[in-house]
């Protein structure tokens, strides 16, 4: 009980240092981000609020200038339920990947960054 309590008010304290410190957004052409959001807009992420692997995932979302809709899987939502049924793992951060036959959950939150980074990095130097 006093170690969850410690371990969620921490990770309030990295979720306000990352926003004081959150890095800047990549800029894209209108069509260009029109195009991401279309993309984005097929992904969510699965994540507790206070998670630091989540909050790794949230900072690249933020830089990558990514509206990928977040779920709250910690909280008895029908979004946990969601994860343990058809992801398989109560684990976060879960990346939600639709637009194929059936969807992708991604688990880990190195491998989501890296996923993010190669599918979105913008190629130009337009940053
Ligand atoms: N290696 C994983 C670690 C993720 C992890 O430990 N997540 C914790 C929350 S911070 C979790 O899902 N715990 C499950 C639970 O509390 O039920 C990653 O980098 O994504």
């Amino acid at each position: 009980m006093i170690v969850k309590a410690l371990r969620e008010g921490l990770g309030r304290v990295i979720v306000f240092g990352s926003f004081l410190t959150r890095p800047k957004r990549v800029t894209r052409s209108s069509e260009e981000q029109q195009a991401v959001n279309e993309r984005a807009a097929k992904m969510s992420l699965y994540q507790f609020y206070a998670c630091p692997f989540c909050v790794l995932v949230r900072r690249e979302m933020h830089r990558l200038n990514l509206p990928i809709v977040t779920r709250d899987a910690q909280n008895n939502t029908p979004y946990r339920q969601e994860l343990l049924s058809e992801g398989g793992n109560i684990q976060v951060p879960c990346l939600r990947i639709d637009g194929g036959d059936k969807p992708v959950w991604m688990y880990e939150s190195k491998e989501i960054i890296r996923f993010l980074k190669e599918s979105f990095e913008p190629q130009s130097p337009s940053h």
